[in-house]
C-alpha cells in the first residue's frame, strides 16, 4: 500500500483516540487500537490479531520475536484465521495448511468507537483469482473485532451460491504464557479429542490438561468455556464461544518449535494455542444463501 493510500485508509476510517492505520513490521499495513481498555494490533494482511494487551495487564496473546512479518507469510503468533479449512486440504496437500484466509490481503471495511470505550472494527477478506481457484464457491469470509477489556472476535461466513459447501475454521489462538510448567488448562475434562502427536488416535480427557511435551489435540463436540491457569503471573484466561464445537490445544514443545525456525529456543515454554473452531468431525455444512458465524470472547482475570 502506498503513502497516498495509507492516507486515504485513516481518512475513511481513523478514529481519534481509538484506532489509526500504519505501516508495521515487514512492512505489514496494520490497524493500531488504542482506547482507554487496551491495546492492539491487527495487521491487514490475514486480518491478522497479532495483539492485544489490556490495560495494566501483560500482553494476553503471544508474539514470537522471531516471526517472518513479510506479504504472503503467516505471522507466527497472534490470532491466525484458518479458513475455509483446518489442517491440510481434505483432498490436495499442494493448498495451503490451515486454508489461505491467513496470508492473503483483507480490507478494513468499518471502524467505530462504541459507547463503553471499545473499539469496533469490520475486515472482509478480498477475493482474487488465486482464492477462487483454491475454493470455487462463491462466498464471502468478515471478521469482526471488538477491542476492550475482552476481546471479541467474530468470523462470518456467508455462502452466497446455489450449493452447501463444508467449512473448516478456527481462531487459530496463541496464548502468552509465564511458563508452560506452571500452567493448567481446564474446561476440556472429559471431552474425546484426537491426538495428533506419534499415530494419531482418540483418547478422552482426564482432568485438567498440563503440558509437558508436544502437545496436538482437536477436542471434539464441546462448546465449554476454557480457562487457562497461569501461576505465574496469577492470572486466569477465559476462552469463552459459540458455535464453535471444537476446540484445538497446541504446543509443539522442544523439536517441532525448533524445525519451524520462527519460536525461537525457549518461545514454546511462553505459549499455548487454544483455538475455537470447527474441525475433523464438527467441519459446519453452510446451507446456499446461509450466514455462518462463530465467536470468541476471551477476557483475564485474577488467579486467586
Ligand atoms: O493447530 C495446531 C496445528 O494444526 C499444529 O498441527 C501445527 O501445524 C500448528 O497448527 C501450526 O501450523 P502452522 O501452519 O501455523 O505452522
Amino acid at each position: 500500500m502506498n503513502h497516498a493510500e495509507l492516507e486515504s485508509l485513516n481518512q475513511r476510517l481513523a478514529i481519534s483516540g481509538h484506532v489509526r492505520f500504519k505501516e508495521g513490521p515487514g512492512g505489514l499495513i496494520v490497524a493500531e487500537i488504542a482506547n482507554t481498555h487496551a491495546e492492539s494490533m491487527i495487521a491487514l494482511q490475514g486480518a491478522h490479531i497479532m495483539t492485544w494487551q489490556p490495560r495494566g495487564q501483560e500482553p494476553v496473546l503471544w508474539l514470537s520475536r522471531f516471526g517472518k512479518f513479510a506479504p504472503g507469510k503467516s505471522i507466527r503468533g497472534g490470532v491466525p484465521i484458518c479458513w475455509p479449512w483446518f489442517g491440510p486440504h481434505a483432498a490436495d496437500a499442494k493448498l495451503p495448511g490451515h486454508g489461505f484466509a491467513r496470508t492473503v490481503m483483507w480490507e478494513a471495511l468499518e471502524t467505530r468507537a462504541l459507547d463503553d470505550g471499545a473499539t469496533f472494527l469490520r475486515f472482509g477478506l478480498i477475493e482474487t483469482e488465486a482464492t477462487r481457484a483454491q475454493w470455487p464457491h462463491a462466498s464471502s469470509a468478515q471478521l469482526l473485532v471488538t477491542v476492550g477489556a475482552e476481546l471479541r472476535i467474530e468470523l462470518l461466513t456467508q455462502n452466497a451460491g446455489n450449493a452447501p459447501f463444508q467449512l473448516g475454521e478456527a481462531l487459530h489462538t496463541y496464548f502468552h504464557i509465564h511458563d508452560v510448567a506452571g500452567m493448567e488448562i481446564r474446561g476440556l475434562e472429559g471431552c474425546a479429542y484426537l491426538d495428533k502427536v506419534g499415530e494419531p488416535a482418540r483418547r478422552t480427557q482426564q482432568g485438567p490438561i498440563v503440558i509437558g511435551s508436544e502437545v496436538d489435540r482437536i477436542y471434539l463436540d464441546t462448546e465449554a468455556d476454557c480457562l487457562i491457569e497461569d501461576r505465574g503471573i496469577k492470572r486466569r484466561t477465559r476462552i469463552a464461544k459459540k458455535n464453535s464445537r471444537s476446540t484445538v490445544v497446541w504446543n509443539p514443545w522442544i523439536e517441532k518449535a525448533e524445525k519451524m525456525g520462527d519460536f525461537g529456543a525457549e518461545g514454546y515454554r511462553g505459549m499455548v494455542c487454544v483455538e475455537s473452531g470447527n474441525a475433523a468431525d464438527n467441519v459446519v455444512t453452510v446451507q446456499p444463501g446461509e450466514a455462518h458465524s462463530m465467536l470468541a470472547v476471551i477476557s483475564v482475570e485474577a488467579l486467586a
